[in-house]
């Protein structure tokens, strides 16, 4: 069922299912945004297959395994004492480990945590790989914090997580504001307080533990997503405009990934505004933006003034930029209803969100009711933590795969999410929603396993 058709007495029934999760958990609107968005999928379904319903399958999953929510206190370079909030939602491990990563943004809250941790239960399903759900972070603000300043905070973080993760229990990895430089700081100190060296987080630098293409997978993967989508209308990436919004590590890697199958980038942002490139974001550039945002922690209205022909509009978003393909890679609700309608009007086919939860209800809708190629978040981004799993089968067998066995294993496995998406999600029309192909196929394996081990 499309998000644009919902029978009657589906709707009665979701509505009634979403008002108790709001009571449950009152004020947690990214949490009750990305449930509704999932029940509207599943809960047909579940009308169709009994045992879901009998099972109670749908109460459970919304329901966290555990959270743990910690004080973080650390000292800033002037010497005075902070304290920020440190969260670990472990949602799910009915198939595998928790799994998700850390992130680190002034707007962290619980809503957001339980949100994130939510989706990634389906989205590590779909990976095909042995995943459980989690997320963490903290309201911490990385920006214009030292060197210094962040290895304290990382430490003080993982001086209390620590004793809530592991290896076989829950594996940690990077998010907004939590790259290489955050996790390595936080790995010495687990190495450090545990006395082991395992992989308990990943996303982990090379020389100790880490994945070759894990830098590049969520990018990557999200390209390969939308390719597989466009291949199945005989159409491919080359020649392609894109518009990319961010430009941390979602972002860079999407438009390195374009550009190698022969697209055109045209724009990249950040929270203060984006940048219109009509003459394209080349490789060149792209090194170029690398090394702004992650080594001098640059702002992107920077690029306007190296790169010529180029323009900068502080404070908007791109999404008013003529287009064949978008690719939200920033941050949640970024593609509003207006948004939706303007991409679609200037010619839009098909979104690839690498960004989580980057459209909202009404965007969606305005995309499935076009029915162009929409890749939800649950499978486009998929690529990161199913190479952060493929990262913790090598730290287990104690070996590391060359770039070009990793690359191909997660050009498969993004292969292998379309596949399942196209099984579940492919309408009386021929219509592919992908949206519901993603939300269904996450959700049966999860709900399988959770009947199977009985009343847990
Ligand atoms: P980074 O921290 O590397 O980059 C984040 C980018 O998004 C920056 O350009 C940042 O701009 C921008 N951004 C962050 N918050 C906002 C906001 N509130 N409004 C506008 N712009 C914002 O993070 P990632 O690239 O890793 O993550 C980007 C998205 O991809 C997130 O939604 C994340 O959950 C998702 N994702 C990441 C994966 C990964 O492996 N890293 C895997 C799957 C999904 P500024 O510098 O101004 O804050
Ligand atoms: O949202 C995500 O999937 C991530 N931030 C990556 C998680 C991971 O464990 O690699």
């Amino acid at each position: 069922m499309s998000t644009s058709v919902i029978k009657e007495s589906h709707k009665q029934e979701i509505e009634k299912f979403m008002s108790g999760l709001k009571k449950r958990n009152p004020n947690e609107i990214e949490f009750h945004q990305a449930v509704e968005e999932f029940v509207q999928s599943v809960i047909p379904y579940i009308i169709d297959h009994k045992q879901y319903k009998d099972n109670y399958i749908l109460e459970r999953l919304t329901e966290p395994d555990r959270i743990i929510v910690f004080r973080v206190s650390w000292e800033d370079d002037e010497g005075n004492i902070r304290a920020d909030r440190g969260y670990r939602v472990q949602f799910n491990n009915s198939i595998g480990p928790y799994k998700g990563g850390l992130r680190f943004h002034p707007s962290v809250n619980l809503s957001i945590m339980k949100f994130l941790a939510f989706e990634q239960i389906f989205k590590n399903s779909l990976t095909t790989l042995p995943l459980g759900a989690g997320k963490g972070g903290s309201n911490f603000n990385p920006k214009g914090k030292s060197d210094k300043e962040i290895m304290r905070f990382c430490q003080s973080f993982m001086t209390e997580l620590h004793k809530h993760i592991g290896p076989s229990c829950d594996v940690p990895a990077g998010d907004i504001g939590v790259g290489s430089r955050e996790i390595s700081y936080m790995f010495g100190q687990y190495k450090r307080l545990r006395d082991e060296f395992s992989g308990v987080l990943t996303g982990k630098g090379l020389a100790y533990g880490g994945s070759l293409i894990r830098t590049e997978a969520t990018g990557y993967g999200c390209v390969f997503f939308v390719q597989e989508m466009l291949q199945s209308k005989g159409d491919s990436i080359e020649g392609k405009n894109c518009i990319i919004s961010g430009s941390g590590n979602v972002a860079q890697y999407t438009a390195e990934k374009i550009n190698q199958l022969g697209g055109k980038v045209l724009t990249l942002s950040d929270s203060a505004g984006f940048i219109y490139d009509k003459n394209g974001i080349t490789h060149e550039k792209i090194e170029w933006v690398k090394k702004l945002k992650d080594q001098r922690r640059g702002r992107i209205s920077e690029y306007a003034d190296k790169w010529p022909g180029s323009e900068y509009f502080a404070g908007q978003k791109p999404w008013n930029v003529p287009c064949d393909v978008a690719f939200p890679s920033a941050t949640q609700n970024e593609i509003l209803e207006e948004d939706a309608e303007a991409l679609i009007k200037n010619g839009c086919i098909a979104v690839g969100e690498g960004a989580n939860m980057p459209t909202n209800i009404d965007g969606v809708r305005v995309f499935e009711q076009a029915k162009i190629l929409y890749g939800p978040a649950k499978a486009a981004n998929a690529g990161g933590v199913a190479v952060s799993g493929l990262e913790m089968t090598q730290n287990s067998i104690r070996m590391s795969w060359t770039r070009e066995e990793t690359e191909k294993k997660l050009k498969e496995i993004m292969k292998r999410i379309h596949e399942q998406c196209v099984e579940y999600g492919k309408e009386e029309d021929g219509y592919v929603n992908y949206a519901k192909g993603a939300n269904i196929a996450g959700f049966v394996k999860v709900a399988d396993a959770a009947i199977a081990y009985g009343v847990v």
